[in-house]
């Protein structure tokens, strides 16, 4: 039957691109033996005839399919040729949201806005910077914007029954995507591949941009806060800045850094050797960030370190200069997920918060990332410890060293779980930002 049906199919086609005009004849003569059969039952109107055609819009829609067959599930199959398709100019269902895997992809669906001319109010920007030459080893993070969007495209489903670490978790009820905060996807600030100097200079003044929308309908800001889709580590440099700028205090925003690696590298140890351009990197973003003030010391904190320190004074360095607290992926196992989650709290008290997230923070099972380190942590105990940190003043976030290049290994889950951090992230800033 089905052989019949596919000859069929190129049979008409044949027809009507060849002898257009002579089409309905043909078909009517070659199709008059098939009426009544079971083919014609239950396809007849998809292939041929024309006679099913509903009055009025979207004919074919679910309820009435229901209704059709609510007494009878069984004879289900042998009914569908009395559902009626649509005019064929009628593309009403075209405007109900289409399969997850289909569209012009921005995060999460989010709508998508101009925000580096125009000035509309939002809430939280989503933003993408396309950069990679910060990177010591493995590069491909250019891609990472695009690959968290391509990651993103099952979340806006709903409420997550998983969100908040207890029952009683404001967390649990809430969905980031409907929450009456405005959320736009501002696509990607044009960064340049062929200076670093250059394109870090256009994240900052992207960044200033957006910074500079007025908030839509916040409860706790005047401006909009910004989640950057990175991009090497080196870009957390920009919007840290800005974010300082935007909303910090004079003691500087509380960092929270997940990562494998320190990142507050001295500089004349880490590609400084070579020239002073050289010297901004993605392991030394954070001194740079510590020197300039960004950073509240003894307030901000590294989550997931196992990375070799590469001289010994970088403990102390890290510690005394930069004003890092510490908590190893062994530490995990140690005080357990929500109980950093709490211990990180505690750290950055009623600061308000810039969170970074770079993606090798995860088991290198998981993930494709810039530097990927053993022994990691698994997806589950990284979720549980963002939802554990409900509460804090979060006024800005970013997910780095997304490595998401054509072919490489782990892409699809690298592209998830960068997607998913963000989620928690906007879970979080909601959170913050709901009237009690
Ligand atoms: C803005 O917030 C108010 C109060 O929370 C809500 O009633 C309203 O629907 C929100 N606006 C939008 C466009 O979501
Ligand atoms: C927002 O602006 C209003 C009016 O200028 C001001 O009173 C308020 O303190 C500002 N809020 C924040 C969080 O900056
Ligand atoms: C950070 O803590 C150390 C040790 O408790 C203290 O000596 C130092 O003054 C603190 N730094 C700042 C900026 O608060
Ligand atoms: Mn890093």
């Amino acid at each position: 039957m089905y052989l019949c049906l596919i000859a069929l199919t190129f049979a008409s086609c044949a027809v009507s691109s060849l002898t257009p005009k002579s089409n309905e004849v043909k078909l009517k003569s070659s199709l008059g033996n098939i009426q009544g059969s079971l083919m014609h039952d239950i396809f007849g109107s998809l292939v041929h005839d024309s006679n099913n055609i509903a009055e009025g819009n979207g004919a074919y829609l679910r309820e009435q399919l229901l209704q059709q067959n609510e007494h009878s599930p069984i004879s289900f199959p042998f009914k569908l040729n009395q559902f009626q398709y649509p005019d064929i100019d009628d593309l009403t269902d075209f405007k109900q949201p289409g399969p997850l895997f289909s569209g012009i992809v921005t995060f999460a669906h989010l709508p998508e806005d101009e925000c580096f001319f125009a000035r509309e109010p939002m809430d939280i920007a989503i933003v993408g910077a396309p950069f990679d030459l910060g990177v010591s080893y493995n590069s491909g993070a250019r891609f990472g914007p695009n690959g968290a969007r391509q990651g993103s495209r099952r979340l806006r489903g709903g409420i997550s029954p998983i969100r908040g670490n207890s029952r009683s978790s404001k967390l649990r009820g809430i969905d980031p995507y409907n929450s009456g905060l405005k959320l736009i996807d501002c696509g990607d600030v044009p960064m340049t591949p062929f200076d670093s100097r250059i394109a870090l200079n256009q994240l900052y003044r992207g960044q200033h941009a957006i910074h500079k929308h007025p908030s839509f309908n916040s409860t706790q800001f005047n401006n909009t806060r910004i989640v950057t889709l990175g991009g090497d580590h080196t870009v957390t440099l920009m919007n840290l800045r800005s974010a300082y700028e935007t909303f910090g205090d004079p003691g500087g925003l509380a960092v929270i850094h997940f990562d494998a690696h320190i990142d507050t590298w001295d500089p004349k140890v880490l590609g400084g050797g070579i020239s002073d351009y050289a010297s901004l990197n993605h392991g030394t973003f954070l001194h740079f960030a510590a020197e300039a003030g960004y950073v509240a010391k003894n307030h901000s904190v590294h989550v997931g370190i196992r990375a070799p320190f590469i001289s010994g004074t970088d403990e102390k360095h890290d510690a005394v200069d930069c004003g890092f607290k510490t908590f190893t992926s062994k530490d995990v196992d140690l005080y357990t997920a929500k109980g950093i989650a709490e211990k990180i709290k505690t750290i950055v008290g009623q600061r308000k918060v810039y969170l970074t997230f770079d993606l090798d923070t995860f088991d290198v099972g998981y993930i494709n990332s810039g530097t990927l380190e053993a022994g990691g942590l698994s997806s589950r105990e990284i979720l549980t410890i963002l939802d554990g940190l409900e509460g804090i003043k979060l006024v800005g976030c970013d997910v780095v060293e997304v490595s998401t290049a054509p072919n490489t290994v782990n892409s699809a889950s690298t592209e998830l779980l960068a997607a998913q951090v963000v989620d928690s992230m906007l879970g979080l800033m909601t959170v913050f930002d709901q009237p009690e």
